[in-house]
């Protein structure tokens, strides 16, 4: 092969008599003699413009016509070296941008974004995302104008929805997410999570609509004497117990019986105290009743 012959060319056809609705094609081969690309001009003044792997053509722009027919001004489809579609982008007129993503197998749309281009709403874009049908909305999310992220989830069977979350993205608030989780099949409330910017945060579990249990992680900051503090509540919402992981590795657990204290038991993770579990009862009136020590091996001692 001679090196003329690796030199891309470009060859424009015209449509001098105007028997066809162009008016010029220009083609662009590769040095092996493979078409490229392609530009058409129409007679509408649409344009079409396409690039080429081999016998698959890669994408498509169209542009829109002279007279502006269509409300975008170009849409471009791209396809995989196999054929299969994978995208679709369009610009509209007002400066809105909409990208479809699609399934190459099946050829569903499995995702729409949506860009506010002239910021004529409250967001600066919205995700949609489909399951493999491509007709259920399983899930969103929303980039608001002041830099909030907000996610949404949806039980691709039941269609409700299973979360919201909300991700302080500008970082002008002292937690860095807050979300909310229902439960597929009644939609009810099962769990609430705030996680804060020093990484402490902040999780309750909701059962028949009542709290059922609340953990609470410190963080950076260090803001408590404890590392997590962990409270379940019985099936009327009320205290029935803690446990209370301190910084120095000691736990406390507390029980109560109808939200009073009818137990405390401390064991010395840290080994700085004679003993090992220090156990505490108490009466009806909060006062302690009976206090009993362990060692290590589970041994009363006589303190
Ligand atoms: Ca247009
Ligand atoms: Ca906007
Ligand atoms: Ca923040
Ligand atoms: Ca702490």
């Amino acid at each position: 092969m001679s090196s003329a012959g690796l030199t891309p060319t470009t060859v424009t056809v015209e449509d001098t008599e105007n028997k066809k609705g162009w008016t010029s094609i220009t083609s662009t081969y590769d040095g092996f003699g493979f078409l490229v690309a392609r530009a058409t001009v129409m007679d509408d003044g649409s344009t079409l413009s396409e690039t080429f792997f081999g016998p698959q053509r890669l994408s498509l722009t169209v542009t829109d016509t002279a007279a502006n027919d269509a409300n975008w001004a170009t849409r471009t489809t791209e396809w995989n070296w196999q054929g299969q579609k994978t995208s679709r982008t369009t610009n509209y007129d007002n400066g809105d941008q909409m990208i479809e993503k699609y399934d190459a197998v099946t050829g569903n749309r499995i995702e729409r974004i949506s860009f506010d281009g002239n910021d004529d709403k409250p967001w600066t874009s919205v995700t949609t995302t489909y399951d493999s049908t491509g007709t259920v909305v399983i899930g969103s999310e929303k980039v608001l104008d002041n830099g909030r992220i907000e996610t949404l989830t949806f039980d691709e069977v039941t269609g409700v929805r299973t979360s919201r979350t909300i991700v302080d993205g500008a970082d002008d608030k002292s937690w860095h997410s807050k979300s909310l989780t229902y439960d597929a099949d009644t939609g009810e409330l099962t769990e609430r999570e705030i996680i804060n910017d020093d990484g402490s945060s902040d999780v309750i579990t909701y059962e028949n609509g009542k709290k059922a249990t609340q953990l609470l992680t410190d963080g950076d900051a260090d803001t408590f004497e404890w590392e997590t503090f962990e409270s379940t509540y019985d099936a009327n919402g009320r205290l029935a117990l803690t446990e209370e992981t301190r910084d120095d590795g000691d736990l406390i657990v507390s029980s109560y019986a109808g939200g009073r204290l009818t137990g405390q038991t401390t064991y010395d993770n840290s080994g700085d105290e004679a003993w090992h579990v220090e156990e505490i009862s108490y009466n009806s009136a909060g006062d302690v009743v009976d206090t009993t020590y362990y060692d290590e091996l589970g041994n009363i001692l006589i303190v």
